[in-house]
């Protein structure tokens, strides 16, 4: 590995660490922090998701900005999920701090999802924008059905 190379692998491990290093002052800031990502990763999951559905006109300029906000929103609630930020203001049931590895898995299933919409909306492929925000609102929905409570 030559000198370039090896500072971009350390710039591109920096990058991919640091949300998951994130510390928070208090458990509420953490709290808030992930609530706050995953609303802004909904807003913006929701506008493709309504183009996709029929619900709203397809703008594949729109839908494309959209995709990649969300992409990039799906990346940082996670950090935000630590020890001691299980009580509070927060719908997230106690196993999830029980089942991290499961919890996980949910977490980056949901973001491979959301980076094939991001693929598919940049394409403009409006028929993979559609698969895609199937798969990725199964994502979404099948972790909520574990750990979130009603
Ligand atoms: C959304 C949203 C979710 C998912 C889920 C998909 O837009 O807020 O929780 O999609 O409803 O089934």
């Amino acid at each position: 590995m030559n000198a370039f190379s090896s500072v971009a692998v350390a710039i591109t491990a920096l990058a991919v660490t640091l949300p998951a290093s994130a510390q928070f002052a208090k458990p509420e800031d953490a709290i808030k922090y992930r609530k706050s990502a995953l609303f802004v990763m909904q807003q913006n999951f929701g506008r493709v998701a309504a183009m996709a559905a029929g619900k709203a006109p397809f703008d594949a300029k729109v839908a494309a900005e959209s995709a990649a906000v969300a992409e990039y929103m799906s990346k940082l609630p996670w950090a935000a999920f630590g020890e001691g930020t299980e009580k509070g203001d927060t719908r997230a049931k106690p196993e999830l701090w029980k089942e991290s590895a499961k919890f996980h898995e949910y977490a980056d299933k949901m973001q491979a999802e959301m980076s094939k919409l991001a693929l598919a909306a940049k394409a403009g492929n409006l028929d993979g924008i559609k698969t895609a925000v199937g798969a990725t609102g199964g994502a979404c929905k099948s972790c909520h059905d574990a750990y979130r409570k009603e």
